[in-house]
């Protein structure tokens, strides 16, 4: 189901606000699926605005050095980037001295901190600022207004809520910003997911369900997955939806372990 465009201009104009009352822009992607997660009203508005932006690739704790490396060099060529783990505290210092270099030193620096739904701003804020600061939930949407955090005498942060754009609650959903439960379709969006996972990294598969991912088929994956799980329907077959939606949290939650670019 497509996401209403009156929805869309809202959350677009969250964005071009931020953006005028900030001085520099962290956009915050999840680093299993930076490209997916790059928000691309974000950058090109920046850019329209000849405003500095620093993509920080958080999660870096769910993904290998040598991935996190490649990642960096080739969103480099386009903003400076930092490699950031909010969970393992991991870039702090680098994303500060990033901040300091770009900002405005003249007087108060506020800096925005957008992204999609669900890829940490919120974590990165508490990360930064040492404490918790801001409020943080494996269900996407959870930051609903706008929040201005001391981060020291003259800077200062926004959370906001997560920026979506034109897509498919289905897209939205791959990208973890959307909330399993509420899919109409949860089954589909699991199918596409396995496929991309065991396409990319087969064995996180093995790893989380310990059964034999099926490189023909997705739905046999789910279905052995339903069944390792033991979700049965009346009559002993398989609860698919409810394998489904299992799947869907479980990549939101970071307990399967594969990444792409
Ligand atoms: N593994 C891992 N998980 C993280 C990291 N940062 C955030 N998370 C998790 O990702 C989920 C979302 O984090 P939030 O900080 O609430 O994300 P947000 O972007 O503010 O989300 P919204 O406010 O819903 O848009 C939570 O379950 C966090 O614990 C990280 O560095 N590593
Ligand atoms: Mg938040």
């Amino acid at each position: 189901m497509l996401e209403k465009p009156r929805e869309w201009l809202r959350e677009k104009s969250i964005a071009k606000r931020i953006l005028s009352e900030s001085n520099l822009i962290l956009e915050v992607v999840d680093g299993r699926i930076p490209f997916e997660t790059r928000n691309s009203v974000v950058e090109n508005l920046a850019k329209e605005r000849n405003k500095s932006l620093i993509v920080v690739l958080n999660k870096a704790d769910l993904v290998p050095r040598d991935f996190l490396e490649k990642e960096k060099s080739l969103i480099e060529r386009e903003f400076p980037v930092v490699i950031f783990s909010a969970h393992k505290k991991m870039g702090i210092k680098d994303l500060i001295q990033e901040i300091k270099e770009l900002a405005n030193k003249k007087g108060i620096v506020k800096i925005g901190v957008l992204g999609y739904p669900n890829v940490g701003k919120s974590s990165v804020i508490n990360a930064l600022k040492g404490k918790k600061v801001a409020t943080t939930s494996p269900k996407p949407g959870m930051t609903t207004g706008e929040k201005l955090i001391k981060l020291d005498e003259n800077i200062f942060l926004i959370d906001t809520p997560g920026i979506i754009t034109l897509e498919y609650q289905e897209d939205l959903a791959l990208k973890g910003s959307w909330i399993p439960d509420k899919l109409q379709l949860p089954v589909e969006v699991a199918l596409k997911l396995l496929e991309k996972i065991v396409q990319e990294r087969p064995e996180a598969i093995r790893e989380t369900y310990r059964i034999e991912p099926n490189v023909e088929d997705p739905l046999r994956t789910l279905e052995d997955i339903g069944r390792r799980l033991n979700y049965k329907i009346s009559g002993g077959e398989v609860d698919l939806e409810r394998a489904a939606k299992k799947v869907l949290w479980d990549w939101i939650k970071g307990f399967i372990k594969a990444y792409w670019i």
